[in-house]
């Protein structure tokens, strides 16, 4: 189903004609901004040296350290007068990020959002649970008005409280859930043991962190629903920047409201379509906050085949960002790559915590895991043999040496947002 026929299967060419002008109209945005002006004149680029898409190139890349030092309206595009809504990222160190919107910019990603719902099928008959962060978040309330316009019956239960949005779920026939898949994770654990098998439910919408395809398995069994992988950041207005279809192979991205690109995040060259990199962003229509080249630090590559749903541009789901990257020992883990693993095994259950630690100069990996109390005898020749059989598997998969320790169920940390499964500790005082 299409929320927007015309935008959402526009042709090559005349997406083409509208992301020049529409670039050519966020460049013109962007200058009234002071860091632009001066990265511009350092680049030695000006706005009439924009005559086609490759031009892009010529443009500075910004960073979300720029962003930061920017703190908080140094990236405002309009006067405050014309912002009618300000977000800000969580931000684990510093300063967080901050977003605003103009009435427009609100009215573009309530669009886009309801692109999306409607693209997995969800229409006004559906009753929609949003059991994501409200408030400074965007999750709560970009998801809030995009399900709203649909028409679609919308319970703003937000997270926490998780017996009551079971109950929520049940008493009021919600259809479809929106919430991180930790909190997904969650949700279905204590649905379990309040021996509610969650009828109603038909569809979930998962976002906000990376998730693996062993995690989607292990969702839809739990849940009883089909499950779709949102994704979106607060420098793009919030989720929405992309969204899987009913083939669920690959994000669509909304080429006419976001221009990107993939380049190698060490040299920052970028590279030819289906090479995996790190996604950069050129927003087209947002007026508070234009961004150019925004460097996402997400990895992903662009998939080059058309999908049957007949929308174009996609790209492949999130194997993790940049940053999130662990090098142990030399080599590179993704914490995605060890709930893969571990998803995979029936005597562990789905919780891990990651701890690294620097021990005699050598970096040593820790890896917590719930145990399955149904696949354990309580002897303890039984629990060596789990122990071994988990270590080996991370070995395999990640050829990497770790130190497996198996916990008791339901003694690790339960997320109601964002996971948050790694704790670094190297370079701490000790
Ligand atoms: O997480 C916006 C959002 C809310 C997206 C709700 C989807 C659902 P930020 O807090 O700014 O915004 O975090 C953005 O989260 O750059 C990715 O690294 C990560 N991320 C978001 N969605 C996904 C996903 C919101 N589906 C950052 N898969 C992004 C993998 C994701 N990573």
């Amino acid at each position: 189903m299409f929320w927007n026929r015309e935008m959402e299967t526009i042709g090559e060419a005349d997406l083409e004609e509208l992301q020049l002008s529409r670039l050519k109209w966020t460049v013109a945005q962007a200058r009234n901004i002071e860091f632009y002006q001066k990265a511009f004149s350092r680049a030695g680029v000006a706005p009439g040296d924009i005559e086609c898409l490759d031009d892009i190139e010529k443009l500075p890349f910004t960073r979300k350290a720029d962003l930061r030092e920017g703190y908080p309206f140094g990236f405002l595009a309009v006067p405050m007068h014309d912002v009618v809504r300000i977000h800000t990222t969580s931000g684990t160190t510093g300063k967080p990020t901050v977003v605003c919107y103009t009435r427009q910019d609100i009215e573009n990603w309530t669009e886009l959002i309801a692109r999306n719902l409607m693209m997995i099928g969800l229409t006004a008959d559906d009753v929609f649970q949003n059991a994501l962060g409200y408030g400074m978040f965007t999750g709560g309330l970009g998801f809030h008005y995009g399900a709203e316009r649909i028409g679609m019956t919308v319970i703003p239960s937000a997270t926490g409280n998780t017996k009551r949005q079971i109950e929520m779920i049940d008493d009021f026939g919600v259809t479809a859930i929106n919430c991180t898949p930790s909190y997904g994770l969650h949700l279905a654990e204590v649905a379990e043991e309040m021996g509610s098998s969650l009828d109603s439910l038909k569809t979930a919408v998962f976002g906000a962190e990376p998730w693996s395809e062993s995690m989607r398995a292990e969702l839809e069994r739990r849940l009883g629903v089909r499950a779709f992988d949102s994704y979106g950041m607060s420098e793009m207005y919030g989720p929405g920047a992309g969204f899987e279809c009913e083939e669920r192979d690959g994000l669509h991205i909304w080429h006419d409201c976001f221009l990107i690109e993939i380049i190698d995040p060490a040299t920052g060259e970028r590279l030819p379509d289906g090479e995996r990199g790190e996604l950069v962003v050129t927003p087209l229509v947002k007026e508070a906050m234009p961004l150019i080249r925004y460097r996402t630090g997400d990895i992903t590559r662009i998939l080059t085949e058309d999908c049957p749903c007949g929308r174009n541009g996609r790209i492949d789901r999130l194997s993790g960002r940049a940053d999130d990257m662990l090098v142990i020992r030399g080599i590179n883990v993704f914490p995605s790559q060890i709930e893969h693993t571990l998803l995979a095994l029936p005597e562990v259950g789905d919780q891990f915590m990651v701890y690294v630690d620097r021990i005699n100069h050598l970096d040593e990996m820790t890896i917590e895991v719930e145990l399955n109390r149904r696949y354990f005898s309580g002897e303890l020749a039984d629990l060596q043999r789990i122990q071994q059989k988990v270590a080996g598997a991370i070995r395999e998969a990640l050829n990497l040496r770790t130190t497996v320790k198996l916990v008791e169920p339901g003694s690790l940390p339960r997320f109601e947002g964002k996971a948050k499964r790694v704790i670094d500790r190297r370079g701490a005082i000790w």
